[in-house]
């Protein structure tokens, strides 16, 4: 039973109306001189019909003002064509032509970030999904692909650099002081992957040779003052060329490779056929500025739009339905990459977490939709932690199923069969099918059904038959598209521990010959509703150790005692299950915290102590991964402790959780100092695995002990952040001293923060991190403290960055101040993004309609909150003039 909550509304696009072009652009050239206030762009489009008569054909266009349309070299009359809504419709065109347009356009006032915009001194463009309408008429859909050129003229002194797609043909002076440059891109490719750059631009280079021998020059531009921050960049780009040779056979495939860093732009970074352009907080780097975490953002999306290069543009999407299929498996590529990098436990931990609370948020919430959605109204709003990381679940999945040789012999199929071509998720997984002979039907329900499965797991262990048995069943919520759903083809990455360790596995039907070499680790297959497996000689009852790895993407229920999971968090083999056995344990910790809270007190509760003598235990393990041991300590976030709530009640987990770290910290004083003393504060920074563990060891231990910390911890606190020599250890000492209840700390963390801005306040990233952590505080007076930061000087009303780490980190990442938690008026959060988003709604709708998120969960929460978050939300529905982009967020949500 399907419906769709919005098939009354023709502003739907809906993937059953999908239709092959009328037309392909065989060649696109472009002529696009900028000058000051305006530029203009002319195109030669060479069209050619694809099937029977056409009566008519429109392009689209946005913003755009026609100065000039020809066909064949013939103006048109008023009767060859129309201006309609946002297109230009041309009237029986002949089967094969040439359209010349001229438009002129302004990017100095587009602060939509999409089309040609100018950011600070540097003209540039983002076109996916639907941007190139906004630079010249054309069909803008990613299955018409053409072979683009592109000339660029602007003045020398102000545009001294002028880039596009592919390579450098020709390029000379013109009179006025102006120059030029010609562009000729030899791929084939939708407009979404077109790009342009004009500006005053410093060059870091390099050079990559392919496995095959050809030499690739690798270009980063940047401003000249960040010239020394391109170093991680670039060893990150080389180290992703070649590990995509190794692992997957891909190379780069032309002469030049380009990265251009720009300060205003709507997400990370953008793949645009060999010029990709990024968003200053992805590509710069160096240890004074930029966080381990900064570093390894770095890596990982250099990598992405890199990989990008063969999943997405040599191999691209038919129609924006398909998105995750570029998406969910280039984020899959590169998070294994990361995992090769660095450390894989580590890595998935990291992704998981994410995962679990926001991807799960979001598959719960008004705006989940399958992986590959069956319609939408804003594409802009379907770039989705769901088509991204739910997206890369669903490909690790398969991968795994796979095992790692027919994984890559279907990848090669995969590139193989359809490069040059625009194609579907079915495409992908066909592919995969044909290599291993494997039925992937039921499998395919990943793809068309939202909502995140449940399972739940019942253990039986007979004596006398040395039988044990796993009964499993699945469910998944409604969710707007769809209220009952078929079961998912679920993989169960799990063992058995014994006593005494791991317990060699049988299953009843299993031959002795096909017992896998590991005898310890299975993967269950569960595709029905419900399934059981027994296996057999197995001497003693066991507690099983399910989803390794977290094999699957679905919440798991079993009735772990809390000596069951003291077990796995000691003794499991998996490391991913024992951070989860430590998660859930603490969890449970913190809910009897909850329960016990009766109007903001805490009556007799005393924390189980198992949950301490495990972190005691592993504060003490030989070779214990420093980062592993961080994310084990760590409690699990206000945010996910949230999503396991049936009603969230947001102040109350936050005092919960407090209420359990203080305790954490009081009683593990001493081995936490030890970690804080044993750290070399002088050891000069490198971004490697051990080091950032090490790292992210030390700054846990410091947020736990200055919870309630003695003047010596407040000292320490300080001297850690004197004497850092790298942007982590300085960050997370400021941020643990302006988090810290303690009045030793509130004493002295407002001069604190003021130093540290006199001193980074030409550093832009570092400005927003500075700005990210006063709107992350969760001390009282949330409110007051982001409506100031609005206020200061450093503060961009129309820079993403700085938007995200004032309005996006408080409504995201302060719950109890958002939520009013602290505030005399317990509503002012939640009016406070409401503002935000009618503020910005007009000048930049996709970042704007991103903000919403945190309301639109309203259901979450109890009746007078919800109706709060509820009242926001009407009130920005009404808003005149509301853009599509909010729109179709708030009328999904009421
Ligand atoms: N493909 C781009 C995202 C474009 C978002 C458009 N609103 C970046 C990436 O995923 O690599
Ligand atoms: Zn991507």
């Amino acid at each position: 039973m399907t419906q769709d909550l919005s098939s009354n509304n023709s502003d739907t696009v809906y993937l059953k109306d999908y239709q092959s072009p009328a037309y392909a652009i065989e060649k696109t050239d472009l002529d696009v001189a900028i000058y000051p206030g305006e530029s203009f762009v002319e195109a030669r489009l060479q069209l050619v019909r694809q099937s029977g008569l056409v009566s008519e054909l429109a392009l689209d266009g946005e913003q755009l003002e026609l100065l000039a349309i020809e066909i064949n070299s013939q103006s048109l009359s008023k009767d060859q064509y129309r201006l309609d809504d946002g297109k230009l419709v041309l009237i029986e065109p002949p089967e094969r032509f040439e359209l010349y347009t001229k438009v002129r356009i302004q990017p100095e006032q587009n602060t939509s970030l999409e089309g040609l915009y100018r950011s600070r001194t540097i003209y540039c463009t983002q076109c996916e999904a639907e941007g190139f309408r906004k630079i010249t008429y054309y069909l803008d859909r990613p299955d018409v692909m053409s072979d683009f050129t592109t000339r660029i003229s602007a003045a020398k002194s102000e545009c001294p650099i002028l880039l596009a797609n592919g390579n450098l043909v020709e390029q000379g002076d013109l009179t006025d002081g102006r120059h030029y440059a010609v562009w000729h891109d030899p791929h084939k490719k939708p407009c979404y992957l077109f790009a342009l750059v004009a500006g005053d631009l410093s060059v870091m280079e390099d050079h990559f040779v392919t496995a095959s021998g050809r030499n690739v020059d690798l270009k980063i531009y940047v401003e000249e003052k960040d010239l020394d921050k391109c170093d991680h960049a670039m060893a990150s780009l080389k180290n992703a060329m070649r590990w995509d040779e190794e692992v997957y056979g891909r190379e780069y495939d032309l002469d030049i490779f380009m990265i251009v860093a720009v300060d205003d732009f709507n997400m990370g970074a953008m793949e645009n056929k060999g010029l990709n352009i990024f968003n200053t907080s992805c590509v710069l780097a160096k240890p004074e500025t930029t966080t381990d975490a900064g570093f390894q953002r770095v890596e990982g999306v250099v990598a992405h739009e890199y990989f990008h290069n063969w999943s997405g543009n040599r191999v691209t999407c038919r129609d924006w339905f398909q998105l995750s299929l570029k998406e969910g498996f280039t984020v899959y590529r590169d998070a294994e990459f990361s995992a090769d990098m660095g450390s894989p436990t580590v890595k998935r931990v990291e992704d998981v977490a994410m995962l679990r609370t926001h991807q799960f948020a979001e598959d719960a919430g008004p705006m989940a939709h399958p992986i590959r959605p069956a319609s939408y109204m804003e594409i802009s709003n379907f770039y989705t932690l769901t088509i991204y990381e739910k997206g890369a679940e669903v490909v690790r999945m398969l991968a795994n199923l796979l095992g790692p040789e027919l994984f890559r012999k279907g990848t090669d199929l995969y590139f193989e069969r359809h490069d040059g071509q625009a194609v579907t998720t079915e495409d992908f997984v066909q592919a995969l099918a044909d290599v291993s002979g494997r039925d992937f039907s039921v499998f395919q329900r990943w793809y068309n059904q939202a909502g995140t499965p449940q399972l739940e797991v019942r253990d039986e262990y007979d004596e006398n038959t040395r039988e044990y048995t796993l009964h499993i069943t699945q469910s998944t919520p409604a969710t707007p598209e769809c209220a009952d759903k078929q079961p998912f083809h679920i993989p169960i990455a799990m063992g058995l521990l014994g006593d005494a360790g791991e317990i060699a596995l049988k299953l009843r039907d299993e031959e002795l010959e096909d017992l896998p070499t590991d005898n310890t680790h299975r993967v269950l297959e569960l595709t029905e509703q419900a399934q059981s497996f027994v296996f057999t000689d197995v001497p003693e009852k066991p507690v099983p150790s399910l989803l390794r790895g977290f094999s699957a993407p679905v919440k798991l229920k079993f009735a772990y005692s809390r000596d069951d999971l003291v077990r796995l968090a000691l003794r499991d083999s998996d490391g991913f299950n024992r951070y989860e056995a430590c998660q859930r344990l603490a969890l449970g910790v913190i809910e009897d915290a909850l329960a016990a809270d009766s109007g903001g007190e805490l009556n007799n509760f005393t924390p189980d102590e198992r949950l301490l003598a495990v972190y005691q235990q592993l504060l003490q393990e030989e070779g214990l991964d420093r980062a592993m041991l961080a994310y084990m300590l760590l409690l699990p976030s206000e945010g996910f402790i949230a999503e396991q709530q049936s009603v969230i009640d947001p102040i109350a987990i936050h005092r919960a959780r407090g209420e359990v770290a203080g305790y954490i910290a009081k009683a593990l004083h001493k081995p936490l100092l030890a970690v804080l003393e044993n750290y070399d504060l002088r050891k000069p920074y490198k971004p490697t695995a051990v080091d950032i563990a090490a790292r992210l060891l030390k700054n846990t231990a410091l947020e736990f002990l200055m919870r309630e910390p003695d003047q010596a911890v407040v000292d320490l606190c300080v001297k850690h952040l004197q004497q850092a020599n790298n942007m982590t250890d300085e960050l997370a000492s400021l941020t643990a001293l302006v988090n810290s209840r303690s009045p030793l700390a509130a004493d002295i963390a407002p001069q604190k923060l003021a130093d540290f801005y006199a001193k980074w306040q030409d550093e832009s990233l570092v400005v927003n991190a500075w700005l990210a952590l006063q709107a992350r505080n969760a001390n009282p007076g949330g409110v007051e403290r982001v409506e100031a930061l609005l206020a200061h000087p450093a503060f961009e009303a129309n820079n993403p960055n700085k938007i995200r780490s004032v309005v996006g980190v408080f409504a995201n990442a302060n719950p109890v101040n958002f939520h009013g938690g602290t505030d005399a008026d317990p509503e002012a959060g939640y009016r406070f993004l409401a503002d935000q988003v009618i503020a910005l709604d007009s000048k930049n709708p996709q970042i704007a309609a991103r903000l919403i998120t945190p309301l639109t969960r309203w259901r979450r929460y109890d009746k007078q909150r919800g109706g709060a978050m509820r009242g926001q939300l009407e009130r920005i529905k009404h808003t005149p003039g509301l853009s599509s982009d909010s729109n179709e967020i708030v009328s999904k949500s009421l």
